[in-house]
């Protein structure tokens, strides 16, 4: 199919060719991925996503993959675009095991008014677009509804982590977190990739204690650290959101595993430790895809044994 212009991974993408690939896959595959729309934003675009089944019966066995709820990290879009492609494409048994054992669900691009506008006018834009008083933006990483305005947010609308007046105010998050909703029962995956710092963050953002099944989620991160450091050696840390990082309320992961109590929860932050930070160059989205990938094949593999 000449007509269609793949994504190559040698460079960064605009929302329309993301799209693009997204609605070129369903034509490719059309047995097993279909077309889906997460949500909307505020300035009526909509959010885009695929499905990937192999078979009815791995409804249980649903992963979720978030992408760019923060616009500028655009390396995590183009990583998750990439994981889909290879889990479709890969012969490597191990990989095909995973893909086939599992549905899959892919929003490479949660905050799509931030992400054009990153595009258009500023590169460094994290935040939504909603205007609020004399600003813009609400971090739609600090708006979801489990323990909002719960620490490490800002009631100040000009702040990059403006929680918005209410949990939910946006158009982005509360559609999602709806279309989440249909689909959380069968969740047992939510991963939600950020950059950067080279870390697997486990829940919660509003309190460093070790809920849930922190231990489980750390066994299972240090081994995915060590896959993923195998590759390139590539170095990851592993921990609690507000012990190797900050606290941080309000945010996706929490929301999904405080209310459903999915068993698998991770955020990456990707490449790099700061050197190029948000800025990170094309050359490095296959290494970082590949890298990463691996390491998300060693956790289901891992949950999967359990
Ligand atoms: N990091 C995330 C942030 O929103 C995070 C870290 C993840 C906080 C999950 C809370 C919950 O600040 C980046 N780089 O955006
Ligand atoms: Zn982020």
């Amino acid at each position: 199919r000449k007509s269609t212009r793949q994504l190559e991974w040698t460079e960064y993408h605009d929302l329309e060719e993301i799209y693009q690939f997204l609605r070129d896959l369903v034509k490719q595959y059309p047995d097993i991925v279909t077309l889906i729309s997460a949500g909307r934003t505020y300035e009526g675009r909509d959010i885009l996503g695929v499905k990937v089944s192999y078979s009815p019966a791995n409804e249980n066995r649903t992963a979720f993959i978030e992408s760019n709820i923060h616009a500028r990290e655009w390396i995590t879009s183009a990583v998750a675009t990439w994981t889909l492609n290879e889990l479709l494409t890969s012969n490597e048994p191990n990989v095909r095991q995973v893909a086939e054992s599992h549905d899959w669900y892919f929003v490479p691009v949660f905050n799509p008014d931030g992400f054009v506008y990153t595009k258009t006018t500023n590169r460094m834009w994290r935040k939504t677009r909603t205007p609020y008083f004399l600003c813009n933006g609400v971090d739609p990483n600090r708006n979801w509804g489990y323990h909002f305005n719960d620490g490490g947010s800002s009631g100040d609308p000009c702040s990059d982590t403006y929680r918005g007046p209410s949990a939910f105010s946006e158009t982005s998050t509360r559609t999602i977190s709806e279309f989440i909703t249909t689909i959380a029962p069968k969740l047992q995956a939510y991963i939600s990739l950020h950059s950067y710092s080279q870390m697997f963050l486990l829940p919660y953002g509003f309190s460093s204690a070790h809920l849930d099944n922190y231990d489980q989620l750390y066994e299972v991160g240090i081994k995915a650290a060590a896959s993923l450091a195998q590759r390139n050696g590539t170095e990851y840390t592993v921990g609690n959101i507000v012990e190797i990082m900050y606290v941080a309320s309000g945010g996706s992961m929490d929301w999904v595993k405080g209310t459903f109590g999915t068993p698998i929860t991770y955020t990456y932050e990707l490449r790099d430790k700061g050197t190029y930070g948000f800025i990170l160059p094309p050359d490095q989205i296959l290494p970082c895809a590949e890298e990463t990938f691996d390491s998300l094949i060693t956790i289901f593999e891992e949950f999967d044994k359990l």
